[in-house]
């Protein structure tokens, strides 16, 4: 009896264990870019990963990104949604305000993009990326559509690890790390300007990569 309990447990382990490898192992099967048109990558083992509250590990199937605020058509899109519409592709650089930085190729799908579909409000003018530790930024309406600023769901041609911020990291080209939020579920679009985690701990609210780092 005791026997069959202990074999039944084990079984029920196992199972969990594998469970927990397919879901987490989403890019098993793909191959890991070492350049792009020329440019030599840093490979995602060596990029480091300092977040607030450590890595955020989110279900692919029951994530949503919601979009609201200003916008005509508040809407909800799953992952399958926004990996479905028309990829973009570029190598940029991410700086860390700390002075280190890597290289990427990052795929995604643009801001614009995903605003067309709920369209946006005549008076709108900041956007609200919230991630699922808490995090927060905001960046100006006119940067994200001007630029074609992405959500990437893809790095080096790999679907964005949990370290990464798997399912969307916002790669704000030209800004310091800290407005490049991971892990994105909520953005919203306001009419004022607004600090995130960094900026209202006295980080510049622009955060032009090369520009002042603090509030002056
Ligand atoms: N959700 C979330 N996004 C975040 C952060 C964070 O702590 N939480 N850190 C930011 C900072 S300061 C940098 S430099 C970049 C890259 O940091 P990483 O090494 O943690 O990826 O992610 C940014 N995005
Ligand atoms: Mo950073």
């Amino acid at each position: 009896m005791k026997r069959t309990w202990s074999i039944l447990l084990l079984y029920l382990f196992v199972l969990v264990l594998i469970s927990g490898c397919l879901s987490m192992q989403d890019n098993r099967n793909e191959t890991e870019a070492t350049q792009y048109l020329g440019i030599k990558l840093t490979p995602i083992s060596e990029q480091g990963n300092n977040a607030i509250k450590g890595t955020q590990y989110i279900d692919k199937d029951t994530y949503i990104l919601k979009i609201d605020g200003m916008v005509e058509r508040p809407a909800n899109f799953t992952y399958d949604q926004i990996t479905t519409y028309t990829p973009v592709s570029k190598v940029i650089n991410l700086n860390c305000v700390e002075g280190w930085s890597f290289t990427a190729k990052w795929t995604g799908v643009t801001v614009k993009t995903l605003l067309d579909k709920t369209g946006i409000k005549e008076n709108a003018t900041n956007v609200i990326f919230y991630s699922a530790d808490g995090y927060s930024t905001s960046h100006d309406l006119g940067y994200l559509v001007d630029n074609n600023i992405m959500l990437a769901y893809r790095i080096n041609d790999m679907t964005l690890p949990p370290d990464r911020g798997f399912p969307l990291q916002l790669v704000a080209e030209g800004k310091y790390g800290y407005k490049w939020a991971k892990w994105i579920d909520h953005i919203e679009l306001v009419n004022s300007s607004y600090k995130g985690y960094w900026e209202s701990r006295g980080y510049n609210n622009k955060g032009d990569f090369g520009g002042p780092p603090y509030e002056q």
